[in-house]
């Protein structure tokens, strides 16, 4: 029978069953869904701890405009700031209605790049674009914004993964491919760009020096089980079953600890990330600290203006 909650179906694997649209968003580019638990009528009876947020311009493998980049991390920023979401499938809608082909994301959209600002909404001229929106790569707010959401971000890499694309896949938290198409491709230098930030630098604490350097020089495909075997990537499944493995993913993290996810995520970050790594770690451990009858000691015996009491708190435990 029809069930009428059912959401539309984006993608080859995308099972509606599993998910319900997250409402309040005018997305065109991406699509934003939520996992949720059914009744054998269809009824939902429960939302479950994971979104996925798919590119949705399959017809250019899934490159990213300039609003693209706006929607996803608005998506992003929405599961980042829901509480009862501990992970985030990242990944492509498709196979493109023109030629089957799938793809996770290529990246940058090449037409609408360069200095004269690229980032043009589709109408835009050089008289008309706001200069303050103008030549900013915020693709790298997205990157950030994954790296320090204390949530698991799981690029689950359908198809071609290129470019700016196959960084958010090295940002990524964990990364699953499909066997079939998940392919790899770093090409920046072939369009004259580059990741000098995580795509590149996290990348080689990944795979090493030297293999993140073949990827990058020589722009060459990889496959999945080739990612697997360098350490870029976790899993390499059968395409039909991928969403499917994700969604085992999302389902062992949310039966751990919440606490230890993020302060563990942060951990991971802290020594790639320098002082900001840092300075999201100790964030974390802040608030933590805020929690203890110690720190309650200190704010009330500055509201109550005397003298705080430790005597009750230990140098050691
Ligand atoms: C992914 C590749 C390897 C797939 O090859 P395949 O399967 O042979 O497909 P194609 O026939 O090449 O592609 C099918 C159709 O899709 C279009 N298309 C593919 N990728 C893009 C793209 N990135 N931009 C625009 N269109 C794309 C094709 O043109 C084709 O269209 P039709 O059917 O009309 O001919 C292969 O497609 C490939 O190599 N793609 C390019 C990958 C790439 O170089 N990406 C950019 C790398 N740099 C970055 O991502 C940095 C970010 C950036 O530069 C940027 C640019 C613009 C705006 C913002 C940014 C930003 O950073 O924020």
């Amino acid at each position: 029978p029809t069930v009428p909650s059912l959401p539309t179906k984006v993608s080859d694997i995308f099972d509606p069953w599993q998910w319900r649209t997250v409402e309040g968003f005018d997305f065109t580019d991406v699509t934003y869904h939520r996992r949720v638990q059914r009744d054998e009528a269809g009824k939902i009876t429960a939302d479950l701890p994971a979104v996925r947020i798919a590119f949705d311009r399959p017809e250019v493998r899934n490159a990213f405009r300039p609003g693209t980049v706006d929607e996803l991390y608005r998506a992003l920023d929405h599961a980042r700031m829901t509480p009862d979401v501990g992970a985030v499938l990242l990944t492509g809608n498709g196979p493109s209605p023109k030629d089957g082909g799938h793809s996770f994301c290529s990246g940058g959209d090449q037409r609408i790049r360069g200095r004269d600002g690229y980032r043009y909404a589709e109408g835009d001229t050089a008289e008309t674009i706001d200069p303050a929106r103008a030549g900013r790569l915020h693709i790298l707010e997205v990157q950030r914004l994954i790296r320090t959401m204390p949530k698991v971000v799981i690029a689950v890499v359908n198809g071609w993964a290129a470019g700016g694309g196959h960084s958010l896949h090295v940002v990524a938290d964990l990364s699953i491919a499909s066997r079939q198409h998940g392919k790899f491709k770093q090409t920046d230098a072939t369009v004259g760009s580059f990741d000098a930030g995580y795509g590149s630098a996290l990348l080689a604490r990944q795979v090493g020096q030297k293999k993140a350097r073949e990827i990058f020089f020589l722009a060459r495909e990889h496959s999945a089980e080739e990612m697997v075997a360098v350490g870029a990537v976790n899993e390499a499944v059968d395409h039909e079953h991928l969403e499917e493995v994700a969604l085992g993913y999302a389902t062992d993290i949310a039966r751990q600890s919440p606490q230890a996810i993020r302060m563990l995520k942060f951990a991971f970050n802290a020594p790639d990330d320098g002082l900001a790594g840092q300075q999201v770690f100790a964030g974390e451990a802040t608030r933590m600290g805020y929690m203890t009858d110690e720190a309650v000691e200190g704010r009330d015996a500055f509201l109550a203006k005397r003298e705080p009491d430790w005597s009750e708190f230990p140098y050691y435990y």
